[in-house]
């Protein structure tokens, strides 16, 4: 480990001049925490390598998908197959059928199901797709949920929209901010009381069911039910966005954990084994609006590509066949967790750690949180310190307070205790 980040520093300031922020994703800029990005040439199991020459300990995992570690062979296999057949046809192939087959196996709730190319996608459409077979207008979302960057969800945005203090983005039209109504998460009197102002007038409520994009934020137990119950006497259309908590929560994702059916649920992340993809699906009479079946439109060119499909089939069919990566990556997380919560404790910090299986957040606060109120209680000016901190001992966090971590497969209790010996000395350095 050459500890100098001389290459990253320049290939940072070479971006600068032709990308906005030197990113193609907000977050990854660095500027919550201060420093310079990390430019990332190649990565394999837990193991993160920059183009200086230095490695880390994965903490992110690409946000999600990367659930195997980096690299696995039967995903590296399975792309190089499929690229040897071509990268694209823009026509049907047998990939996307066992793809969909599948994802409704696993999800009982996704009857029918169509893949795009994004979470973003995913969640612009299902909202699209509530409205056309509600014939209503207005959806109600989460205040600090993130549901990637379409119009009707930059309205109290989590992720990097809070990270950069700007959850209600310019360039939505007042009309489209209009039609997004904002609740607390965690509170269904809220909802029940937005209902009731806006009586037959709501499509769809969507929701992270474990919130991931204002940190870590587990639902409150009966929350999730609560909700359920709105939507039915309502005629509402419940939609779990579970790009991030899908195939990893558990394989059925936060609504198997949970035992609540959503009408709806949006995906990614792991379906594309780290490709470019998205899908959304649902009750059948729901998704039967969709064209060509009904009249909601929607479509794309490189949706069901065959690289992403091959890479998301191998990574789903392997965790099908291997429930023991769940009790891996969940008690390996608990370890870190346990690990992180004595040493707090002892430095006499306020702190909160959430934990949902392999997710967990660290948020330093005294308060406990549950939702974007507590959330932003937290000293990000401590978090940055401590992050950094970490980076300069080879662990790779996710530059902002209000993200999650994700752990791998390819993360063990020998890891467990390197990332804790790093926290002990970057807590003694705040
Ligand atoms: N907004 C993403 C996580 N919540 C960050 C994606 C990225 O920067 O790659």
């Amino acid at each position: 480990m050459s500890n100098s980040r001389d290459k990253s520093r320049s290939l940072f300031e070479r971006a600068k001049e032709f990308i906005p922020g030197g990113v193609n994703s907000p977050v990854r800029a660095f500027r919550a925490v201060g420093g310079n990005p990390v430019f990332m040439r190649s990565a394999n199991g837990a193991w993160l390598n920059d183009e200086d020459g230095n490695s880390y300990v994965d903490l992110i995992n690409s946000w999600g998908p990367m659930i195997l570690g980096h690299a696995h062979p039967l995903v590296e296999e399975a792309v190089r197959k499929a690229l040897a057949g071509s990268s694209s046809f823009g026509a049907p192939t047998s990939r996307e059928v066992d793809m969909a087959e599948l994802i409704c196996s696993i999800v009982p709730s996704v009857e029918r199901v169509r893949m795009v190319n994004s979470g973003t996608e995913a969640t612009m459409s299902a909202i699209r797709v509530a409205r056309g077979f509600t014939g209503r207008d207005k959806i109600i979302k989460m205040e600090g949920c993130y549901h990637g960057h379409g119009d009707s969800f930059l309205i109290a945005a989590g992720s990097g929209a809070l990270t950069f203090g700007s959850p209600d983005s310019p360039g939505v039209t007042k009309g489209t901010a209009a039609d997004t109504l904002i609740a607390p998460f965690n509170d269904a009197n809220a909802v029940a009381r937005i209902i009731d102002s806006n009586h037959d007038q709501i499509a769809a409520l969507i929701l992270e069911p474990v919130v991931g994009n204002m940190g870590c934020v587990p639902p409150q137990p009966g929350y999730l039910h609560d909700l359920r119950k709105l939507c039915t006497s309502h005629g509402i259309v419940l939609i779990f966005d579970e790009v991030m908590t899908g195939f990893r929560l558990s394989l059925g994702g936060a609504q198997e954990l949970y035992g609540v059916t959503p009408d709806m649920t949006t995906m990614g992340k792991i379906i594309g084994g780290g490709l470019p993809v998205g899908a959304y699906g649902g009750r059948r009479d729901i998704m039967e609006s969709v064209s060509p079946v009904g009249p909601v439109y929607q479509a794309g060119t490189l949706s069901g590509n065959p690289l992403a499909m091959a890479a998301g089939l191998a990574m789903v069919s392997y965790l099908k066949s291997h429930p023991e990566v769940y009790q891996h990556i969940n008690t390996t997380t608990s370890h870190l967790v346990e690990g992180l919560k004595k040493q707090l404790f002892s430095k006499g910090l306020g702190y909160t750690i959430n934990q949902v299986g392999s997710m967990f957040t660290l948020f330093f606060t005294d308060r406990i949180v549950t939702d974007f109120a507590t959330a932003t209680t937290s000293d990000t000016a401590l978090f940055g310190r401590y992050f950094n901190s970490m980076l300069s001992q080879g662990i790779y966090m996710a530059p902002s307070q209000y993200e999650a971590m994700f752990i791998s497969q390819s993360i063990d209790d020998s890891l467990v205790e390197r990332i804790l010996s790093a926290s002990e000395v970057a807590l003694g350095s705040l």
